[in-house]
């Protein structure tokens, strides 16, 4: 019996790898007709958590958050120089103009909630 909790053991750990390093989440591209995304922090994840957009242009990220957890408090663009509370149940804009194209992630200040904002 003991090579099957193995076996077990070993299958959860390359679900856990595939889930945190692996996946690659489907990315959300803003809206033509709108220049904001909305972004749900619930359950240790951003949703959407790969937000496409152009470079130039303002975008509008409206954070909801709904983990009243104090991981999900806070929210954290290093490459930007923002970070911003993010109060529960109610919606927190931050409004940024990537210039360069490129990849740039945002987390909450434990890096445990990631997301991407992909810049094209
Ligand atoms: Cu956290």
């Amino acid at each position: 019996m003991i090579w099957l909790v193995n076996l077990l053991g070993l299958v959860l750990m390359l679900a856990i790898v595939w889930w945190f390093w692996l996946a690659k989440p489907a990315s959300v591209q803003r809206r033509a007709d709108s220049d904001s995304v909305d972004i749900l922090v619930d359950d240790g994840v951003y949703t959407p958590s790969r937000i496409e957009v152009p470079a130039n242009q303002p975008i509008t990220l409206r954070f909801l958050r709904k983990d009243p957890s104090p991981c999900a408090e806070q929210v954290i663009f290093s490459d930007f120089n923002i970070s911003a509370e993010l109060p529960v149940d109610q919606y927190k804009e931050i409004t940024l103009t990537p210039q360069e194209k490129g990849e740039y992630d945002f987390t909450c200040q434990m890096q445990m909630y990631r997301g991407t904002l992909v810049v094209t």
